[in-house]
């Protein structure tokens, strides 16, 4: 393909309630759309074409080190650039390789990833869940709980997304708020919800005695208790506590997956496209960790539903075991900016649409935008 047309856009979109993890509170979401036109080789001939990406960088560096301006930067001056040097002989395959001198900055290239095979499915008629090679035509829906002013408060929380059949909940924890919080759902709603808990690497080792805890609760699993690039204190976590671990802020790689693998320092992947540079490194990834028995679920990042729909449709791959962060659009938005995804029997579908199967709504996505450029292309 050819790109012909390329604009960048920040949206910001009101929370319905605030959402704190170990690193903070967020309010609302601020996120980095892309937009490229195309013109598409297909079976066909030519055909114009247009597909979107998300970017999943947060507006402050606080889950990882990129940001929504950095990526803005990053897209306009180094990464965009490359994909237009590449002239027509442009596909989505090649944009990791060619995205690859430059270090670092996997969200941003993810969202470019995203778009240019958006437009390149959507010209062929093919959807995400086909060529990602899906195997189902909905996904479990879990829930990510964030940590409430009071245990009443969550317990609140959490009755309700259990009334409106969420088949998962995880629970965000951080020192102070974790073994108690735990404790007080599985009182109030028994051993068999599916439980894990996520700690957005908020633990050292020093943690290790409260952590092992958590063993007394059957939860699912321990997501990210340590820091991104501490390898080692995971996998000796995990020989001192028998929940499983989950690796999410550290598995930045195919590479960095295998790693964490052979080290023993997880028994379970959170995948996320933006996190490991795209949804091809992401299959990549799904396969890598189902040859060696390790299980996979795929996060979320608060995603509208453009990257939901992406979201969704990879986690219909045959290892995705677990149910993900997958949640319904109103989970986090009182208005999406596509079609909103709704939890219809604990599950999410899959959109079958060509590309993504969903396009924003004009109005609504104006309303929302804070910003927009449009980029040279020529
Ligand atoms: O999209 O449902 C979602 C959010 C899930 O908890 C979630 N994401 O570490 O897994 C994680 C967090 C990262 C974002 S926190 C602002
Ligand atoms: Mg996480």
């Amino acid at each position: 393909m050819r790109i012909t047309g390329a604009q960048l856009r920040i949206v910001e979109m009101p929370l319905r309630s605030p959402f704190t993890t170990s690193f903070g509170t967020e309010d609302d979401k601020i996120a980095l759309l892309i937009r490229i036109d195309a013109v598409v080789d297909t079976p066909a001939g030519p055909v114009e074409s247009t597909g979107w990406g998300e970017c999943v960088a947060m507006d402050a560096p606080v889950y990882s080190a990129e940001y929504v301006a950095g990526a803005v930067e990053v897209t306009r001056r180094f990464l965009l650039p490359k994909l237009l040097a590449a002239g027509s002989s442009l596909t989505a395959q090649r944009v990791s390789g060619l995205l690859e001198p430059v270090v670092g900055h996997p969200m941003a290239k993810a969202a470019l990833e995203m778009a240019v095979l958006d437009a390149e499915l959507r010209a062929r008629g093919i959807s995400f869940a086909e060529h990602l090679g899906a195997e189902h035509d909905r996904v479990p829906s879990g829930v990510s709980v964030g940590i409430q002013d009071s245990i009443p408060q969550l317990l609140e929380v959490v009755g309700d997304y259990l009334d409106q059949g969420y088949v998962r909940i995880k629970l965000k924890i951080r020192p102070g708020w974790d073994v108690d919080a735990v404790a007080a759902v599985r009182e109030r709603f028994g051993d068999d919800i599916p439980l894990q808990v996520d700690a957005n690497a908020a633990y050292t080792l020093a943690d290790a005695a409260q952590l092992r805890r958590l063993d007394a609760f059957g939860l699912l699993l321990i997501e990210q208790p340590m820091p991104e690039d501490d390898l080692r204190q995971h996998a000796q976590l995990a020989r001192l506590v028998s929940t499983p671990i989950c690796l999410d802020e550290s598995v930045v790689s195919a590479r960095a997956a295998a790693d964490a693998i052979s080290m023993g320092a997880c028994r379970v992947i959170n995948i996320k496209p933006g996190r490991v540079g795209g949804y091809l490194e992401a299959r990549r990834i799904h396969d890598l960790a189902r040859a060696h028995g390790i299980a996979v679920w795929c996060g979320g990042m608060l995603e509208t539903g453009l990257g939901r729909a992406a979201n969704a449709a990879l986690a219909a791959l045959p290892g995705f075991s677990l149910p993900g962060d997958i949640s319904a659009s109103d989970r986090f938005y009182a208005q999406d900016i596509t079609t909103p995804f709704v939890i219809e029997d604990g599950h999410v579908a899959v959109p079958s649409g060509p590309g993504l199967g969903v396009t924003p709504n004009p109005e609504i996505l104006e309303s929302v935008t804070t910003w927009k450029d449009d980029l040279p292309v020529t």
